[in-house]
């Protein structure tokens, strides 16, 4: 219905946290990201949230007359409030509320693509609304009243379509969870095959827009198999909401699993993460982590942070990880890149010398348990050499009496493989 883009008062509780200034701000970019302006912003420092009204009895009136002045359509809490909460200062102000959740939970169903990412935000958003039925069925219920002014008692009839509605999006939320389910399934499977194939696998996280798509897409052009299609990139919050998962071939024939997915923010709803696990398995499950920091943000600290708080949430903890300081061709103050400090690396996805030097790291984590051996294979067994050519590093390859000699670099599975053409290791000296 409203056409115009809608201005919103922003509401904020300091309870002391550290953070509260940064989370305002992010609060402003993620009502940015759903193509709402800010018109003003209201904080009320207190230790405990008012359990009727979230803030305190002198801050509702000030919101209230903010709204007036700037003619508001909406405010926007910075956390999830109680059903109730919302209610009163709904009743209050006359203006919607939209809590830190709901508004997550908007802009993740603004960006879901696939059926699978379309299924989980549906999910979770049906998730959230069931307790907050009441308020929906009290709208419901005045329009009836309004149009019919009919005979039936408004309470009998409320009760049970209260229970109605809860029982339509029960089932509602059942049948999306099977439906789901079946995509999963096909999810784990192509998962468990790969395990199978012994690839290494390498997951990009991190804050959302920092630029993991972008890393993704540069390594995947240089690595790629020649039909890999590009992910989605964009300077948007959660632009990926889907997995995406490549195969990247080194010049040595090495190969490992890249995958991208879901970026964070802070107090990601915890019905978003349930909803979202198996997308993010393939981080859980990952051998190693890149975390991709927008390192041109003043608040990459803070961004950091969220990251590796969100990852706890999803039970990630024992997965080495790479930090990848992003972006450094944006910096006010310019520094030479790429910079390695360890696990550590100052970095642009923008530039192939960055690609290369992130490279470098991956492999060192990843391809530590290669071994190189001394083969004799018979000419009999020629297709083992094709093998070798095709899937392994063959650093020097001789023909001699007996067959072909070669020394290659194998995965220790495959050295256990062909151990039997070993040649001893005095000859190898
Ligand atoms: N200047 C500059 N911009 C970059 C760099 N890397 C990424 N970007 C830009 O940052 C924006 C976000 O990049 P994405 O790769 O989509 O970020 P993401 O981490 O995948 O974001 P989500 O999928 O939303 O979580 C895009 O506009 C990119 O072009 C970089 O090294 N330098
Ligand atoms: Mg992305």
């Amino acid at each position: 219905m409203e056409t115009n883009i809608q201005n919103v008062i922003l509401a904020g509780l300091d309870d002391g946290a550290k953070r509260f200034a940064y989370s305002m701000e992010e609060l402003a970019n993620l009502v940015a990201a759903n193509n709402m302006t800010v018109s003003a912003q209201m904080t009320q420092k207190l230790d405990h949230p008012n359990p009727a009204t979230y803030f305190g009895k002198g801050k509702i009136a000030e919101l209230k007359e903010l709204v007036t002045i700037h003619d508001s359509h909406m405010i926007v809490t910075n956390d999830e409030l109680s059903p109730s909460q919302i209610r009163n200062i709904e009743a209050e102000t006359e203006v919607k509320v939209l809590d830190r959740t709901g508004l997550i939970l908007d802009i993740f169903a603004s960006r879901a693509q696939s059926r699978a990412a379309k299924l989980q935000v549906e999910i979770a958003r049906l998730q959230y609304q069931l307790p907050r039925l009441r308020t929906s069925m009290n709208i419901r219920l005045d329009q009836q009243t309004g149009a019919g002014g009919g005979s039936f008692t408004n309470r009998g009839a409320g009760e049970t379509k209260l229970e109605l509605d809860r029982r339509t999006i029960e089932k509602q939320i059942a049948h999306l969870k099977e439906e789901l389910a079946t995509i999963e399934k096909a999810d784990t499977t192509r998962r468990n095959q790969r395990v199978k194939a012994g690839l290494p696998t390498v997951a990009l996280v991190g804050y959302t827009n920092s630029g993991k798509s972008t890393t993704m897409n540069g390594l995947v052009r240089l690595f790629g198999q020649h039909l890999d299609k590009q992910v989605f990139e964009k300077d948007m919050l959660f632009a990926t909401l889907d997995t995406s998962v490549r195969v990247l071939t080194l010049p040595d024939q090495k190969q490992f699993l890249l995958s991208d997915t879901v970026g964070f923010v802070s107090k990601l709803p915890h019905n978003l993460i349930s909803a979202f696990r198996q997308t993010l398995a393939e981080a859980a499950q990952a051998d190693l982590l890149i975390q991709v920091v927008d390192y041109a943000d003043p608040n990459y600290q803070d961004m950091m942070q969220t990251t590796e708080q969100t990852l706890k949430a999803i039970g990630v903890t024992n997965i080495p990880m790479i930090v990848g300081y992003n972006k450094a061709d944006k910096l006010l103050d310019p520094i030479a890149y790429p910079t390695r400090e360890g696990d550590t690396l100052v970095y642009s996805a923008r530039d192939e010398a960055s690609l290369m030097a992130l490279l470098a790291i991956i492999k060192e984590h990843i391809f530590n348990d290669y071994t190189t051996v001394d083969l004799l294979i018979p000419f009999s067994d020629g297709q083992i050499i094709t093998y070798l050519n095709d899937n392994a590093h063959v650093i020097e390859t001789n023909y001699v009496a007996e067959g072909t000699q070669v020394k290659v670099e194998l995965t220790l599975a495959d050295a256990s493989k062909y151990a039997k053409y070993q040649l001893s290791s005095t000859d190898k000296s």
